[in-house]
């Protein structure tokens, strides 16, 4: 159990040894509330994921699927296929100490006409980009990842799945500046709903976090790189803690920025509101995606700052990323949004959406590549 007096989330934190008995105080729980009335708490374990007891599968409550990964047979290595469980790295890489790493979340849809991935191009120009950024040479082209993304799913025997490629300063010298190999590792396995089979239709519960984005020319947002998620780490953390599924982080300037693994989108009066990427976003790919879908059915998106009390007033709130995919919010800080529940909006995107990568419709904007076919992927 938690014990609310010890849940330090507010920049009001008092010191252990000042702390008087606590008041009964009346307010709104959010994550920057610094103390929580035990009744608010889940009845659970707050370490980190993956140690200790671990909250029901089922459970939209806090909203994490905790046994997301089935191995599969193959990884591919700099341009081998290993085993599984040949995909190891040495404690003393570079990327255990320093956090040097960039990766992409992929998916591929089980479309009628067999698995396709999503959007390939532009997640491997991101990722090429991300290792760009931090002047990581990775010796690959592009259509040699994607032909190995579209062969792994073949090997692996997939008809949807998840790939994880992963760029990483490896084993070599120990120091700062790096003197270390390049190593490139793409894994896939199936993946369910990120947040829990629920919130797609119902909507999730999120808070404002305590925690602030990367600030900018601290560490880069545009790159997807493995540090940015110790700030996500805590964001993520916190809100599970205080029996949130996600927390949104607001940007150095105090306006709202992205969740912990998500993008934001606001609607208010028929219009779509997003954060722009110098509000310290990563440039997702869902939500270019839902700008060209929206944009598609005549609704206007403004990519403008969005102080965070328009959270609480918008007509809808939702997530989108490659895990979220679209997922609607139903309330932020204990405040229902609309009436907390998905909103019209939303479900319009989600349909157009999952039509087009589910393959229900034709695919008007050449966003699946088949991997079904022993084809190369042009890219
Ligand atoms: N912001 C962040 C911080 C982020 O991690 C993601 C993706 C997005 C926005 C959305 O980007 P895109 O997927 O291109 O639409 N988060 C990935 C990792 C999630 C994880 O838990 O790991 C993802 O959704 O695959």
């Amino acid at each position: 159990m938690v014990d609310s007096a010890n849940v330090v989330t507010g920049s009001n934190f008092r010191a252990r040894k000042y702390r008087k008995p606590l008041r009964p105080v009346k307010r709104e729980i959010s994550c920057l509330s610094p103390f929580l009335p035990a009744s608010a708490l889940p009845p659970q374990d707050v370490s980190a994921p993956g140690s200790g007891p671990k909250p029901p599968v089922d459970s939209n409550f806090n909203g994490y699927n905790y046994s997301m990964l089935k191995p599969t047979e193959k990884i591919w290595h700099n341009g081998r296929f290993i085993a599984w469980d040949d995909a190891k790295i040495h404690v003393l890489s570079h990327v255990t100490s320093y956090g040097s790493s960039v990766f992409e979340g992929v998916r591929c849809y089980a479309t009628s006409s067999g698995p396709a991935i999503f959007r390939v191009r532009e997640h491997i120009r991101r990722l090429l980009d991300s290792a760009k950024i931090y002047r990581i040479d990775v010796k690959y082209e592009s259509a040699e990842l994607a032909d190995a993304m579209a062969e792994l799913v073949r090997l692996n025997h997939l008809g949807s799945c998840y790939f994880r490629p992963i760029v990483l300063r490896g084993y070599g010298d120990v120091g700062v500046l790096p003197n270390n190999p390049t190593e490139v590792y793409i894994a896939c396995w199936e993946w369910g709903k990120y947040l829990g089979e629920e919130a797609l239709t119902k909507g999730v519960d999120v808070c404002v976090s305590s925690w602030t984005r990367i600030a900018p020319n601290t560490l880069p947002a545009l790159a997807k790189a493995g540090a940015n998620y110790m700030n996500s780490q805590l964001i993520r953390m916190e809100a599970h803690t205080n029996g949130y599924a996600e927390g949104i982080a607001l940007d150095q300037s105090g306006y709202v920025s992205e969740g912990s693994g998500e993008n934001v989108f606001v609607v208010r009066d028929g219009k779509i509101l997003t954060p722009p990427l110098g509000a310290s976003v990563l440039p997702g790919i869902t939500r270019d995606t839902v700008i060209e879908l929206a944009g598609s059915l005549g609704i206007p998106v403004v990519e403008t700052i969005i102080p965070r009390e328009m959270l609480y007033i918008a007509d809808e709130v939702f997530f989108s990323g490659t895990a979220v995919e679209i997922t609607p919010i139903r309330s932020v800080d204990r405040i229902e949004i609309g009436k907390g529940s998905r909103g019209p909006l939303t479900e319009k995107l989600q349909k157009v959406f999952f039509d087009i990568v589910n393959g229900n419709v034709p695919d008007r904007f050449g966003w699946l590549t088949p991997v079904g076919k022993n084809i190369p992927v042009a890219v």
